[in-house]
């Protein structure tokens, strides 16, 4: 059975880092079935005007997805509540996390999240953007690939 990947990264909170999610997706989608994948998505804009209607089945489809998932791996170099919201609701699911962070970028990641590194199910990496796949396949190692 292939392994379920929750991929966490910014929407509304600013579309500037879509091309490494997209590098991030494709490698990811080499270890197991990216649940999120839209979220790389060049066409997916963070002006995207829904509904209130539309935004309760996206929020409660992602939760559901959260929580079948078997990992999340999250790029949180753009601050985005979003992404803040699903990595505390993950965090209280005792999901495996990773995030991902480009001090490069100059920007400082909350203490909310570099805080919450335990050393083991809830992991904060900084790295630089050619670094990226080596450190997702070291992530990765003994996990089996799809
Ligand atoms: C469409 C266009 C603009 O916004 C949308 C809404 N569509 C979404 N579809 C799927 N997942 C979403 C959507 N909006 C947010 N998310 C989830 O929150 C994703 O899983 C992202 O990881 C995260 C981004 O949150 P924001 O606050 O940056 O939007």
């Amino acid at each position: 059975k292939a392994m379920h990947i929750y991929f966490c990264g910014s929407i509304r909170g600013g579309r500037q880092d879509v091309g490494i999610y997209q590098k991030i997706v494709r490698k990811l989608q080499t270890y197991g079935e990216v649940l999120t994948e839209h979220v790389s998505h060049s066409d997916l804009s963070e002006r995207g005007e829904d509904g209130v209607q539309v935004e309760k089945f996206i929020h409660d489809r992602d939760v559901e997805w959260l929580q079948m998932c078997d990992v999340v791996i999250a790029e949180v170099t753009q601050p985005s509540l979003g992404v803040g919201y699903e990595l505390g609701r993950a965090r209280d699911m005792h999901k495996k996390i990773l995030c991902l962070f480009r001090p490069s970028s100059g920007k400082s990641l909350s203490a909310m999240i570099r805080g919450a590194d335990d050393g083991s199910l809830f992991q904060v990496r900084d790295y630089k953007e050619d670094e990226v796949e080596g450190l997702l396949d070291e992530y990765f190692k003994g996990h089996s690939k799809v």
